[in-house]
């Protein structure tokens, strides 16, 4: 049984991730959606908000569970028994950020293989921050985000401005 994990901010989850969940759910017998919950990185979203979203748009994918965690990856990656972790690249500009972090994670858990799936055409250029972007100013979020986050999105950039 092969179990991994695709962690992140999901802050908040946008195409671009649910593309590389539902590609990945392919390849694996389980993937784990690891939700960090960190405050000091300042999310718009709590953890609880973004676990919300993403158990709503992943329903229909019986081998994607989202399961929020605190602390180091590796750590979080031996309470889930899973050995690998899935991670996408969309530029160059990743590559840099997503080699240390591969190999750090290798030296701390050993054994802990990091999977690179490399983004769509499509979403190449999507990024959450964008997206935050773009609703803080009122913007139309429909073809970067479900709808149920664009929902989500409005709402708390509402109640931000009131
Ligand atoms: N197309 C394809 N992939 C995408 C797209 C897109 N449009 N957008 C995002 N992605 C990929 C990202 O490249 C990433 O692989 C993944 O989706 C999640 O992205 P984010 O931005 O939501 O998540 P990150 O990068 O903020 O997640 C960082 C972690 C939470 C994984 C990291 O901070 C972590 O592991 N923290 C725990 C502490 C720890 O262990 N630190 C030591 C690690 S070196």
């Amino acid at each position: 049984m092969l179990r991994a994990i695709y962690p992140g901010s999901f802050d908040p989850v946008t195409y671009g991730h649910l593309d590389i969940m539902k590609r990945s759910s392919k390849i694996v017998d389980e993937l784990v959606v690891g939700v960090l919950n960190n405050n000091a990185k300042m999310p718009l979203f709590s953890a609880a908000e973004r676990v919300k979203m993403l158990k709503e748009v992943t329903t229909g994918f019986d081998n994607i569970v989202i399961v929020p965690f605190e602390g180091l990856l590796v750590d979080f990656a031996k309470k889930m028994e899973a050995e690998l972790i899935i991670r996408g690249l969309r530029a160059i500009t990743d590559f840099e950020y997503e080699l240390q972090m591969s190999q750090t994670n290798h030296k701390l858990g050993p054994g802990l293989e990091t999977m690179f799936l490399t983004t769509s055409i499509e979403y190449s250029y999507l990024s959450s921050t964008t997206v935050k972007e773009i609703a803080a100013f009122g913007g139309d979020t429909s073809q970067f985000v479900p709808e149920v986050v664009g929902r989500e999105l409005k709402d708390k950039m509402k109640a931000k401005r009131s």
